[in-house]
């Protein structure tokens, strides 16, 4: 479980949440911390699917802001799909993220490798958070998927991986978590 003591809760945390895990966990994590925290965290839980969009709770309503990519009809488990459709809407994503962002003193992308969506888009988000100025001031949370998924959740899991390994390397900051680790979530 992620503990965050308020005497730790100086920087004003932000979240990108991409698919339904990804989003999901950005909103668990801005949910729990901003009930008594001195800053409230902000989150930008993104989707392409409406039903997975809608799936997701929260209670921190004025920091939590859902965007809808595509016509909601989702990228059928296809990263490349996911990818195109980021694409086509990158000036909304980089609306939103100048919009919601603004104070932010670090951001963490939150992604469940294997679906279309977050694993498509999640290394074009890093990128235009990069160039929107929060390069070196971004870290990772990914959940990967356990071999029971199958097949093509764990090959879409691979072909992004060199890259984001390769991200990682490069950056300081970065969490990974099994899936078992986040059973309460
Ligand atoms: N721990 C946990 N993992 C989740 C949850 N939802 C999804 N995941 C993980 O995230 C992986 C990707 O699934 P989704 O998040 O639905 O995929 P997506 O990014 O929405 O992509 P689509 O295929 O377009 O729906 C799954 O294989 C799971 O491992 C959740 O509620 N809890
Ligand atoms: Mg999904």
């Amino acid at each position: 479980m992620l503990i965050i003591t308020k005497k730790a809760n100086i920087a004003k945390l932000g979240f990108v949440g991409i698919g339904m895990g990804g989003s999901r966990l950005a909103a668990e994590c801005t949910d729990y911390i901003s009930k008594d925290t001195e800053y409230p965290y902000n989150s930008l839980l993104v989707n392409m699917n409406k039903g997975d969009e809608d799936s997701i709770c929260y209670n921190n309503v004025s920091g939590q802001r859902k965007i809808l990519l595509g016509s909601g009809k989702g990228t059928g488990v296809d990263p490349a799909v996911g990818y195109y459709i980021l694409d086509k809407e990158r000036i909304k994503i980089e609306r939103a993220i100048e919009e919601q962002f603004k104070e932010s003193d670090f951001i963490f992308v939150t992604v469940g490798l294997g679906g279309g969506t977050g694993t498509g888009a999640l290394l074009e988000i890093i990128k235009t958070l990069e160039i929107k100025g929060y390069k070196n001031i971004i870290g990772l949370m990914l959940i990967l998927p356990r071999i029971i998924q199958g097949s093509t959740k764990i090959n879409n899991t691979l072909s992004p991986s060199t890259q984001i390994e390769h991200f990682l390397l490069i950056k300081d900051e970065h969490f990974l978590f099994g899936k078992d680790s986040l059973l309460m979530f």
